[in-house]
């Protein structure tokens, strides 16, 4: 019997019967499949020190917000990854096939689930760099939460395959109005609040890496299946690396910098709320 190579599937027919240990030593056999999660958790873990580190001396409270809210991306990633390299948040699945049939194809819904929680971190983050007002923040978490959940519903839903893409579709609509915040209402706040430079920095790389997240979705596994399911694990494992660690390296680091102009940032009623007046 061959053993399972870096880019080869599990050995092993998967069915929707696996237990969680089964789908842990499946996911084991599978080196490649195994470093996508690995390299994440140890990424994650790296920058929870790294940026508690950087905000020892942050004393401001909305650039403590800031803070509390991007340190979060890693600790929620750190716990995903677990999930996923545990076996805790997979399962294998029949997805029903365009003309009829189905395959058994291996979900990994924990991530879809922990970007409900992560993703809203990273919005509230850039909507206190901006100096949004409450409307707007809610707005964006909301939406976004609403994209990551039907985001979910597409990945688990096994009755139907236009079903499947009809919860894409659902999700992509929550997404257009993330963006719409993202590139017409925060920018123009960010102007107001002088914090336009690195704002628009991060709202480039925001959008452009979140942008993949669906067109991974719809080539990978749980879509179209023109690429195999370890090689949409890496391309969301990527994806994070720049849309969590580098991202969220970049915010803290200016924050440290500027810690006046955050400060000063906010006549909207988020800034009333947040400094008591
Ligand atoms: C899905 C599939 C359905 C359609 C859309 C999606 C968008 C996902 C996005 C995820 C971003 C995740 C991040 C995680 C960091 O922790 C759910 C893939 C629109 C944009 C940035």
């Amino acid at each position: 019997m061959s053993e399972p190579t870096a880019t080869s599937a599990p050995a092993v027919t998967l069915t929707t019967e696996f237990t969680q240990s089964e789908l842990f030593t499946e996911i084991a056999a599978n080196a490649s499949l195994s470093a996508s999660f690995w390299i994440n958790i140890a990424l994650a873990g790296l920058a929870i020190l790294l940026f508690v580190y950087m905000g020892r001396n942050v004393a401001d409270s909305r650039a403590q917000l800031i803070f509390v809210a991007t340190l979060m991306v890693p600790l929620v990633s750190i716990s995903s990854y677990t999930g996923l390299v545990s076996g805790l948040t997979v399962s294998v699945i029949s997805v029903p096939y365009p003309g009829g049939g189905s395959e058994e194809v291996l979900i990994m819904w924990g991530r879809y689930l922990t970007w409900a929680l992560s993703t809203p971190m990273i919005l509230i983050a850039l909507g206190l760099l901006a100096g949004t007002n409450l409307t707007k923040l809610f707005t964006a978490v909301v939406m976004d939460i609403g994209m990551c959940i039907t985001g979910l519903a597409a990945a688990l839903t096994t009755s139907s395959l236009l079903l499947r893409w009809f919860w894409y579709l659902i999700s992509c609509a929550f997404f257009v109005a993330v963006l719409y915040v993202l590139l017409v209402e925060w920018p123009e706040d960010a102007r107001a609040a002088g914090t336009a430079e690195i704002f628009n920095t991060l709202k480039t790389l925001t959008v452009v890496l979140w942008l993949g997240y669906p067109i991974f979705w719809a080539l990978g596994s749980e879509g179209l299946a023109i690429l195999t399911t370890t090689q949409t694990s890496w391309a969301y494992s990527l994806l994070d690396v720049g849309a969590k660690y580098i991202f969220a390296f970049l915010l803290l680091r200016w924050v440290v910098a500027n810690q006046s102009v955050i400060g000063s940032v906010g006549s909207g009623s988020l800034g009333a709320a947040l400094s008591g007046d």
